[in-house]
C-alpha cells in the first residue's frame, strides 16, 4: 500500500471514517503520515526540549532521606528497637527489584522523529472529556528526550548516602531531570517500560520506522550502561490508529499478524539484551476500553458487550503466537503477559458469595490464566458465554496457549470482597440486561453493614476509587496465584502502587515529597511480599508504579502515582519520600 521508502514522504491508503457522531461514511484516500495526523489528531504541542539531552550530572542534595515514618521504619537490627528486624525475612539474591512506566503516560514527543498516531492521541485530542482533564500525551514527562545520563563519576560528598541508599557507587547528580540515572542511584535494579508500536511501525504495520528503533535502542543501552536491567512491555494500550481504523484494532483476527510482524522486529533487535518481555499489558483492562467512543474510530459491528472478549480472544492468540516466535529465535528472555487484579475475599460466607469469589476469579484472571498456564482453554464459566458467538479455539490454538508464559507477571494493587448479585447468579447469568451481565458478581472494598461497614484499607486519592491500602492480602494472593496457576518461573509483581489522596492539590514541594500513605503502601507490601517468601511462594520481584508522576489515562494528571514528583513546567524530577522508603526495604531484607 505504501510505496516510498521515508516515513515522511511515505503514503497510505486507508479507509476514512466520519469523526462526528451518526456521520458514517467510508471512502478510499492516499494519504502522508502528515495528512493521517492532521485528520484524526491535529496540532501537537512540542516540548521546549525536543533533541536528545547530553549528559549533565543530577545533584547530591536530592539523595538525601527523608525523615522517618511516623512508626518505626524497617530496623537495620542494630538499634535498640521496640521493633527488631525479622531474620526469616529476605529477598533472594536475584529479586527483581524494579520501577515502572509506560510509553504513552511519560515519553511525550508525541508525533516526533517518525512516530505514527496512536488510538490515545485521538482519544485525547479528539474525545471530549475522555481524559477527565482533557490532557494530552503530547509532552507527558518528556522522558523521550530527558532518558539519558552519560556515566557519571564518583562523587565524594555523596559518598556518606552510600550505605543508606545506594548499592554500587553513587555519583554525582546535579541534574534532576535524567531518568535512568535516577533510577540506578536508588539503588534500583530494573526499569519496567514499554514501547511504543507506533514508533517502530507508523501505521501498524508495513515499513519499520529506524528512528524509533534507534531511539528504544539507546534507552536499553542507556539502562545497561547504569547497571539496570531492561524489562520490555510490547503493548501498553497505544495501539496504533490505523490498526483501529483499517480493521478495528484488537477485534479483528487480522491483528495477530501485525503483532507478530511487531514483535519479530522487537525480539530480532533487542532480544540479545533484555531478559524480559511482556506482550500485553492487563488485557482485562486494554479489552475493557472496548467499545471505544463511537464516531471516532472505524466502527464495529460486533455487539458491545461481546467486544471486550472478541478482543480478549485475539490477544490471547497473539499472545501465544509471540511467546513461540520467541522461543523459535532463541530468545533467552522470559516471555509472559502481565495481568492484574487482587485477592477475592467473599463478603460473607455463604455459598453464593463463595461461589461469585469463583467467578470473579474466573472472569478477571482465569480467561487468560487458565488457557495459558493450565490447559489452553477458558474456564467453564466464561466459556459457556464466549462459546455462544467466539470461534471455538482450535486444538492447534489451545496447544501454543497451554505453557505459553515462563512466569505469572502480575500487576496486584489492592483486593476486593465479592458477593452474588442481589437477584442471584442463576437469573443474573440468564439475563444480558442485567447491569452485572455477563461476570454477574458485586465488588466491593467495604465490609457489610453486619461487620460495621469499614473499608478494607484506607482510600487512595477519591479519583481512583478502586484503589485501597489492602496490603494484608498480598500473601494470600501470591498463594493463591502460585497454588492455582502454578507458574514455573515463579510471580513477578510488575506493577504496584498508591495514588497519594489529594496530592494534586498540593502546591508545597516539601507537603508533595513527604507522601506518607504511599510509604505505608509500600512499606506494608513489600512487608507481605516477604512473608509469603517466607512462608515459602515462589515471588520472583517487584517492580514498583511509577518511576515517576505520569499521564494516569482518563484521569490525565489529577492523580498521582509516582515515586518521583515531576514539576510539569520545568520537567524536573525530585524524589518523594516513599521512593526512599521503597528502596530501604529491599536494602534491608536483600540477601547479598
Ligand atoms: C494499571 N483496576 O492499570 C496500568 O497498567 C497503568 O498504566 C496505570 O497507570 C496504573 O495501573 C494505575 O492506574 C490499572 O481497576 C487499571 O484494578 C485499573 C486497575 C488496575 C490497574
Amino acid at each position: 500500500m505504501r510505496s516510498s521508502p521515508g516515513f515522511c514522504a511515505a503514503l497510505a491508503a486507508y479507509s476514512v471514517v466520519g469523526t462526528a457522531v451518526g456521520q458514517n461514511f467510508t471512502a478510499s484516500v492516499t494519504l502522508s503520515l502528515e495528512d493521517y495526523w492532521s485528520l484524526y489528531v491535529g496540532p501537537i504541542e512540542q516540548a521546549s526540549i525536543n533533541t536528545t539531552v547530553e549528559a549533565t550530572p543530577v545533584p547530591t542534595e536530592s539523595l538525601i532521606p527523608p525523615p522517618g515514618l511516623y512508626y518505626p521504619p524497617f530496623p537495620t537490627g542494630h538499634e535498640a528497637p521496640l521493633q527488631a528486624k525479622n531474620e526469616s525475612w529476605a529477598f533472594p539474591k536475584d529479586f527483581k527489584f524494579g520501577v515502572s512506566s509506560a510509553a504513552y503516560q511519560v515519553e511525550g514527543a508525541a508525533k516526533d522523529e517518525g512516530k505514527g498516531p496512536s488510538i490515545w492521541d485521538v482519544l485525547s485530542h479528539r474525545v471530549p472529556g475522555y481524559i477527565t482533564t482533557n490532557e494530552t500525551g503530547d509532552i507527558a514527562n518528556n522522558q523521550y528526550y530527558l532518558y539519558k545520563q552519560a556515566v557519571t563519576h564518583e562523587n565524594k560528598t555523596a559518598r556518606k548516602f552510600e550505605s543508606l541508599w545506594a548499592s554500587e557507587v553513587i555519583v554525582e547528580y546535579r541534574n534532576f531531570k535524567k531518568d535512568i540515572a535516577r533510577i540506578a542511584a536508588m539503588g534500583v535494579k530494573v526499569y519496567s517500560f514499554s514501547i511504543s508500536w507506533a514508533r517502530i511501525f507508523p501505521f501498524g504495520s508495513g515499513q519499520v520506522n529506524e528512528q524509533g528503533l534507534a531511539h528504544y535502542q539507546d534507552v536499553i543501552d542507556t539502562c545497561l550502561e547504569y547497571g539496570v536491567e531492561p524489562a520490555i512491555t510490547l503493548f501498553h494500550w497505544d495501539l496504533p490508529l490505523a490498526l483501529q481504523n483499517s480493521y478495528g484494532g484488537l477485534l479483528s483476527p487480522k491483528f495477530i499478524p501485525d503483532f507478530l510482524e511487531y514483535a519479530r522486529t522487537i525480539f530480532t533487535r533487542f532480544g540479545d539484551k533484555v531478559d524480559h518481555f511482556i506482550t500485553f499489558n492487563e488485557p482485562t483492562v486494554v479489552c475493557g476500553f472496548y467499545p471505544l467512543p463511537e464516531g471516532y474510530f472505524k466502527a464495529s459491528n460486533i455487539p458491545k458487550q461481546q467486544q471486550p472478549y472478541y478482543c480478549g480472544q485475539n490477544l490471547l492468540i497473539a499472545h501465544s503466537q509471540a511467546y513461540h516466535l520467541a522461543k523459535s529465535l532463541n530468545l533467552t528472555a522470559q516471555i509472559t503477559l502481565k495481568l492484574n487484579g487482587g485477592y477475592k475475599i467473599p463478603l460473607t460466607n455463604s455459598t453464593a458469595d463463595l461461589e461469585a469469589v469463583q467467578r470473579a476469579w474466573d472472569w478477571n484472571e482465569g480467561l487468560w490464566a487458565k488457557p495459558i498456564f493450565l490447559d489452553g482453554d477458558y474456564p467453564t464459566s466464561v466459556k459457556s458465554y464466549v462459546s455462544k458467538f467466539l470461534p471455538e479455539l482450535t486444538a492447534e490454538q489451545k496447544a501454543a496457549l497451554n505453557g505459553s508464559a515462563d512466569l505469572f507477571a502480575h500487576d496486584a494493587y489492592t483486593s476486593h470482597f465479592y458477593s452474588a448479585p442481589d437477584t442471584g447468579t442463576d437469573a443474573c447469568v440468564a439475563n444480558s440486561s442485567h447491569p452485572l451481565f455477563p461476570k454477574c458478581v458485586n465488588e466491593t472494598w467495604a465490609y457489610p453493614a453486619a461487620s460495621g461497614g469499614w473499608a478494607l484499607g484506607p482510600a487512595a486519592d477519591p479519583l481512583v476509587p478502586w484503589l485501597h491500602k489492602a496490603t494484608e492480602w498480598v500473601p494470600a494472593l501470591m498463594r493463591y496465584i502460585q497454588d492455582t496457576w502454578k507458574p514455573r518461573g515463579g510471580i513477578l509483581v510488575t506493577e504496584f502502587g498508591f495514588a497519594e489522596p489529594f496530592e494534586a492539590q498540593k502546591t508545597l514541594l516539601p507537603d508533595i515529597l513527604l507522601d506518607q500513605q504511599r510509604s505505608a503502601y509500600f512499606k506494608g507490601f513489600m512487608e507481605g511480599l516477604l512473608i509469603a517468601i517466607a512462608e515459602g511462594t515462589n515471588v520472583v520481584g517487584a517492580l514498583a508504579w511509577s518511576l515517576i508522576d505520569n499521564l494516569e489515562w482518563t484521569s490525565g494528571n489529577s492523580v498521582k502515582f509516582g515515586l518521583q514528583y515531576v514539576n510539569y513546567t520545568t520537567q524536573e524530577r525530585y524524589y518523594k519520600a516513599s521512593f526512599f522508603h521503597f528502596a530501604d526495604v529491599f536494602k534491608k531484607y536483600h540477601e547479598q
